[in-house]
């Protein structure tokens, strides 16, 4: 077994940072030791395998991306980036663990969605992965079924109030699946936008010859966002179920989360860094076409109505709690492309699982949050969520080696790599992308050495690992709720 000994860092936890060494024993964390101890031997350092030198680094915990859609088929084609591609970029940001989303399609059996995906994953990911499960077809069977997720290590489903006619779910199904929810203590995950409403919006636009990207973001109004959040913390206040709201974008919804939370409920939400950063106005009315590289749902919200600041206060005061990436890339060409002339018919989604480290740790730069808050709402509060708090999400004796090495000094240039004549741009990402939301960004901080279960993936700018390193993590009930 490898034994490999990070020094001379500053350990950051989501309750404080300290500088320490940390001792590394196959894979997993043997100890934490004040710079100098001599309680492993005078000279520790020249009795291991590897020597990490640390100084002047963050030594964190790996980020945990409680969010992703590998290979999903979607909106008529399928996410780009398959567990293998989208593992490793993940890995490349100093993320050593997805949840990626398992699918019950309509007509099909919960366990057989799960399986379909076991299968597209094993063997495939460069680092540790879970599942939530989607309910996409809530009858009798699937009810039964729920019943046997924990012990597949299966803890949280996921329902959607959005997209008629492919997950959606009614409430009547919302309100079965609560009560089952509140009786395994899986967490019921919720995608919070009034999906037949925004049908309605949708046809009315097209009618009107409103057709870009842009209109994709006015069918997705904030009312509906907040409308729905209302409606399933009403019903989870109804049932007892724990409720997380995903891709929160609305400060509307926020405020409907807050107070559910000030009323004792066990309701989180997360955001994304694209809610955080990127904005109906400048993204998705961008020229032309260009703007279906950022259609999602939930939608990019108006800067001048504050949204984006808000949700950095609200990750601020813990009125959100953590933020993923809803990572599902689509290419511009053959797949975004879909939807030239008629923006419903763009596949939904944005890549950002390579980033989302690096974008959250420029709001440590610019002093939106503190350095614990970047390791709290990436790495410990996705573990503790989704119960895996312990072996990952913390830097202590037992838990898993999963450490990224990040340098404050370092520099971050995020780009697709050429520009619209081909050319070189310096800039880089490993997704499976034609293109990147994040075109331009540049971050004062990097990346710099990770690993995954004690194994260095990532180290002077190289991808060191394998297909196959990567893990299925059984996750036990949440170790967050009030
Ligand atoms: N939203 C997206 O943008 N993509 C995948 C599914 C979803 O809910
Ligand atoms: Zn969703
Ligand atoms: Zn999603």
């Amino acid at each position: 077994m490898t034994t490999t000994l990070i020094t001379g860092g500053t350990v950051v936890t989501a309750t404080g940072r300290s500088r320490a060494d940390v001792l590394i024993d196959g894979e997993t964390i043997a100890a934490v030791l004040a710079p100098g101890s001599l309680l492993l031997g005078a000279d520790l350092a020249s009795g291991v395998d590897r020597v990490i030198d640390a100084t002047g680094k963050y030594v964190i915990p790996g980020g945990i991306d409680a969010h992703t859609h590998m290979q999903l088929p979607f909106g008529g084609t399928a996410a780009s980036d398959t567990f293998e591609t989208g593992t490793r970029a993940a890995a490349w940001g100093g993320t050593t663990t997805i949840i990626d989303f398992a699918v019950q399609s309509y007509g099909q059996r919960v366990f057989d969605g799960l399986a379909a995906w076991h299968e597209k994953a094993a063997g495939n990911c460069a680092i540790d992965y879970g599942f939530h499960q989607i309910i996409g077809d809530l009858n009798a069977d699937s009810l039964q079924a729920m019943d046997g997720l924990l012990a597949e290590g299966v803890s949280s489903f996921k329902l959607f109030m959005a997209y008629p006619g492919v997950f959606y779910s009614d409430d009547a199904q919302i309100l079965k699946a609560m009560q089952k929810s509140a009786e395994t203590g899986l967490m019921t995950m919720m995608h919070a936008e009034n999906g037949p409403a925004i049908d309605v919006l949708v046809g009315q636009l097209l009618a009107e010859g409103k057709t870009d990207p842009y209109y994709h973001g006015v069918a997705r109004a904030w009312q509906l966002e907040e409308e729905a959040t209302h409606r399933a913390i009403m019903l989870a206040n109804l049932t007892g179920a724990p409720l997380y709201v995903v891709h929160v974008s609305a400060k509307q919804a926020v405020a409907q989360l807050a107070a559910a939370r000030d009323n004792g409920q066990n309701v989180f939400g997360e955001t994304c860094p694209q809610y955080l950063y990127l904005s109906l106005e400048e993204n998705l009315g961008a020229p032309g076409f260009e703007g279906a590289k950022w259609v999602c749902s939930t939608p990019l919200r108006s800067r001048a109505e504050g949204h984006q600041e808000h949700l950095w206060q609200s990750l601020r005061t813990n009125d959100l709690q953590l933020v993923s990436t809803d990572h599902c890339p689509f290419c511009m060409k053959g797949q975004k492309d879909l939807g030239l002339g008629d923006f419903s018919k763009i596949p939904n989604g944005i890549g950002s699982v390579e980033h989302r480290l690096d974008l959250l740790y420029q709001g440590v730069v610019t002093g939106r949050i503190s350095l614990e808050r970047w390791v709290e709402i990436t790495s410990t509060t996705p573990a503790r969520m989704f119960g895996l708090y312990g072996k990952k999400g913390v830097i202590q004796p037992g838990a898993d080696a999963d450490i990224v090495v990040y340098d404050p000094n370092g520099h971050t240039s995020i780009g697709y790599g050429t520009d619209e004549f081909g050319e070189p741009t310096g800039r880089s990402h490993h997704m499976n992308m034609d293109h990147s939301a994040w075109e331009g960004y540049e971050i004062d901080g990097h990346v710099d050495i990770v690993l995954s279960r004690g194994k260095v993936v990532i180290a002077e700018n190289s991808y060191l690992g394998a297909k196959g390193d990567g893990r299925f993590v059984k996750r036990g009930l949440s170790q967050y709720l009030i």
